[in-house]
């Protein structure tokens, strides 16, 4: 299977009937198989399973353009919301959309009907891979929340051709396919020709005088490209509320050049078509680092701009006035891939409004809001001055002026120093002139937001020091969360099921009434349910994993996991480590009781990243040493899982036992895998790092595992000479397996194939994985411990689930629509 958990019957909600025939399995089975003949052109002697998914899809759209039609999605609500972000990391769409609607058992029965499996229909639909990692998954569970919340919303971003890369290991080694989601159509999409606009590079600008010595500026791009709108529907939580993610699709603004047509140059006549629209071909597969070229640079404005002339003319034809604009709408902006918003906004206003600059700047930073993901210098984000004069120049011309305001309001308010001066700046002017998106952005916007509560105390200390200085309000915090409909609900039927009958249906709306859970912690009774859950999530993982990668676990055994984007910063390789230790122990003493481990890796590296592929080259080398290894006789066994993705994420993190969250503390923002594996029961082992802080705070520092130095303790530790040297040389442990793999233990085909990654480590360990090592060790076999004595460790994972509910992306919502966006909820 596709890692799709087949749902358990009775659980989910079921919708009260508004039937055609009296009986809502035959309308449902009867909308499918006209799905299938007129949609599709099959009959079911013909359809494949994918057919069969295209018209239940089909079918289950209808209902929720039903939905939307009966409720008040339809009408005019006094304000949006419009989250523009470059990644939607959707997924799969059909659970989410039955679950929502109250129709899995009317679904599951009515294909039964026609002899078909749903678990197999399901299975058959391709992931949307629109993003990354985090912050792609993020704004998927943000959209999935604001529709159950009822709040008015849509979201922005680009239809990819091609998402996220195929990942194979092929002897170990990360191999990239393209991905082809649309190969055979996508039957939730609804095409919006009618919403097409243009879109301007390059090119030239020119003034002209009107009344009073007032100068206007018009831009004249050089080329032009249409971008189409594709509506996702968005359904809620029981159906009551539906909102869209309208995608652009780049398109030329004629398919061909006819005088190049008729004078017979019929390749070159087409040729221009393909060029405009590869802004839209395929996603950048960078996560946490910048993408940096110039198609990127036309992707941000691209996306961008549609969403704002888009948003701007249902502005003026619902309410007439662009002036009230904050008033109705509050557009976020997801990172900066979008802050090219704040002078495209201006340039609207300014150009085709005929707006004074201080109106059009009370406009624009009274309706945009911006939200950091990260402070890695790697990662954020600056555009070459010359590229932008280039490819924007009218925007370049408003960026200047921005940044001449701002730089004049220093000096009036007697903050001229240089170097303050010079960090305030939108231009840095180190490594020649480049644009501050970021600090783009912040100016910009009316709040600006981290995403847990050290992110966000850090941006206040670093990378945004100064600017906070000038504006103490601005810096909000807004901690991440995930949607429990996917990540518990749908992915954990099992687990659902056991809490609405201890706690009660109410726990389907409000997941704070997990907290009863808490209750029956230590009832034997119910960690005995609690055990069988996970145990037959086990099992159908080590299948999925036989399937995957021939490599037969032990379901009995502890099942630790590591699932995310490979990087450095997030030190899988200390993982890997720490593995090679055990090894090595259980090697020097193989008679003990070691507990049973299989330890799951699962992530993509971004195909230029160097050493993040040869770290997936040694998880797989270790793997395969220790795996067949007599000596070990199965008690440690090592897995890395090819093409880690939402559909497989669902699969891995019911089964999971305990969660690796193991950063460098001050480096990741929050972390959010971190919270559907505890939502689900694993125990954290983790550093005091982005949300692993407040995950502590609710879970309770008995339930979870914390090791090594916190942010300011890093923060230290890099100040002083010689720090990796010396924890090395403290650590004969560490010592063994670093000269091991550096020995070609694990590589004897080409004994110096890992000597750049233990290199590293002895000279430049930038991210403290050698000075954490001895204590992620002893925390790891005080886990051995806790394994043994069940009771205790069944307690702390009920405890984890039932004090979860605070994590749900419902609570991120509300507390953004009350702090941020001041919209009403419901
Ligand atoms: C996160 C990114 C990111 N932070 C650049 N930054 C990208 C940066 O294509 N690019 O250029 C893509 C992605 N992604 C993640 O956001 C953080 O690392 C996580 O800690 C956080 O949980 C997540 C959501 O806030």
């Amino acid at each position: 299977t596709g890692g799709a958990v087949e749902a358990v019957a009775g659980l989910s909600w079921t919708a009260p009937a508004k039937t055609v025939s009296g009986d809502p399995v035959a309308d449902l089975r009867e909308a499918i198989l006209t799905k299938l003949a007129y949609a599709i052109g099959k009959t079911p002697s013909t359809a494949r399973e994918r057919d069969w998914f295209a018209a239940t899809a089909l079918a289950l759209r209808d209902r929720i353009v039903d939905a939307c039609m009966d409720g008040k999605s339809t009408s005019v609500p006094n304000k949006r919301v419009y989250y523009l972000s470059l990644e939607f990391l959707i997924g799969r769409l059909l659970s989410d959309a039955m679950n929502n609607l109250g129709l899995v058992d009317t679904t599951r029965r009515a294909l039964r009907d026609l002899g078909i499996d749903l678990g197999d229909v399901e299975a058959a639909e391709p992931d949307a891979a629109l993003g990354n990692g985090g912050l792609g998954r993020l704004a998927a569970c943000f959209m999935e929340s604001m529709a159950s919340l009822s709040i008015p919303a849509i979201g922005y971003g680009i239809r990819y051709d091609h998402g996220l890369f195929k990942q194979s290991l092929e002897d170990g080694w990360q191999k990239e396919a393209p991905e082809t989601w649309l190969s055979e159509g996508n039957p939730w999409e609804f095409v919006r020709p009618e919403a097409t606009y243009t879109i301007g590079f390059g090119g030239h600008v020119t003034m002209s005088a009107i009344s009073d010595g007032v100068i206007r500026r018009h831009w004249h791009p050089a080329e032009t490209v249409s971008a189409v709108a594709h509506d996702v529907p968005v359904v809620g939580w029981r159906g009551k509320h539906v909102n869209t993610l309208r995608l652009w699709k780049a398109e030329a603004e004629s398919p061909i050049e006819l005088a190049s047509f008729n004078g017979g140059d019929h390749v070159g006549a087409v040729a221009a078509r393909s060029k405009v629209e590869a802004i839209s071909r395929v996603l950048y597969p960078s996560d946490s680092s910048e993408a940096g070229q110039e198609l990127r640079l036309r992707q941000e404005y691209f996306f961008t701009s549609a969403s704002l002339q888009d948003l701007v003319s249902r502005h003026v034809a619902e309410r007439g006035d662009l002036r009230s604009l904050p008033d109705h709408a509050a557009i976020q902006l997801n990172d900066t891939h979008p802050a090219i918003a704040v002078p495209e906004l201006m340039r609207i206003l300014l150009e085709d409004h005929g707006f004074t600059w201080e109106d059009a700047w009370h406009v624009t930073t009274n309706t945009l809001s911006y939200t950091n993901h990260t402070l890695l210098p790697e990662a954020l984000e600056t555009w070459p001055v010359g590229l932008m004069e280039r490819l924007l120049p009218r925007h370049m011309q408003i960026i200047y002026l921005i940044n001449w305001m701002h730089l004049e309001e220093q000096g009036r308010h007697g903050r001229a120093d240089a170097a303050q001066l010079a960090s305030v700046s939108l231009i840095e002017e180190a490594h020649g002139k480049r644009v501050r998106m970021g600090h783009l952005a912040f100016l910009g916007a009316r709040r600006v937001n981290g995403v847990s509560a050290l992110h966000t105390d850090l941006m206040r200390s670093t990378v945004f020091k100064d600017l906070h200085a000038l504006d103490t309000d601005k810096i909000v915090n807004k901690t991440n969360g995930i949607t429990f409909r996917r990540w518990f609900h749908n992915c954990n039927p099992e687990l659902t099921k056991l809490a609405v009958e201890v706690v009660g249906e109410r726990v389907l709306d409000d997941p704070e009434a997990l907290l009863g859970l808490a209750d029956h912690a230590e009832d034997s009774v119910f960690q005995a349910r609690y055990a069988a859950m996970r145990k037959s999530r086990k099992e159908a993982l080590a299948k999925v994993v036989a399937e995957n990668t021939g490599i037969v676990i032990d379901p009995s055994a502890l099942f630790d996991t590591q699932i995310k984007r490979i990087h450095e910063y997030k030190r899988q390789l200390l993982n890997v480590i720490e593995t090679v230790a055990l090894y090595q122990a259980i090697k020097a003493e193989p008679h003990r009781d070691w507990t049973p481990r299989v330890k799951i890796f699962g992530g993509k590296a971004a195909p230029s990243y160097v050493q993040a592929k040869l770290i997936i080259k040694l998880a797989c080398d270790v793997a395969k040493l220790v795996n067949d290894d007599p000596d070990v006789a199965g008690r440690l066994k090592v897995v890395f899982l090819p093409n880690y993705r939402v559909s497989l994420a669902e699969a891995i993190i019911p089964a999971s036992d305990l969660s690796e969250q193991i950063s460098t503390a001050g480096m990741e923002a929050s972390g959010t895998g971190n919270m559907k594996l505890a939502l689900n029961g694993a125990l954290t082992i983790g550093t005091l790092d982005g949300a692993n802080i407040e995950i502590r705070d609710h879970v309770g520092a008995d339930n979870i595992f914390i090791f090594g130095l916190d942010a300011a303790g890093v923060q230290a530790r890099v100040a002083e000479p010689d720090y990796q040297a010396k924890a090395i040389a403290a650590s004969p442990r560490l010592s063994a397996a670093l000269d091991f793999i550096a020995a070609g233990g694990f590589s004897p085909d080409e004994p110096g194939r890992f000597q750049p990654i233990v290199d590293d480590l002895r000279h430049n360990d930038r991210y403290l994985l050698t000075v954490d090592f001895d204590d992620y060790w002893r925390v790891q076999r005080e886990i051995d411990a806790a394994w043994i004595d069940k009771a205790k460790w069944w307690r702390k994972a009920i405890l984890n689930t039932a004090r979860m509910a605070w994590f749900s992306s419902d609570r991120s919502m509300r507390e953004y629509a009350q702090d941020i966006w001041r919209v009403k909820v419901g």
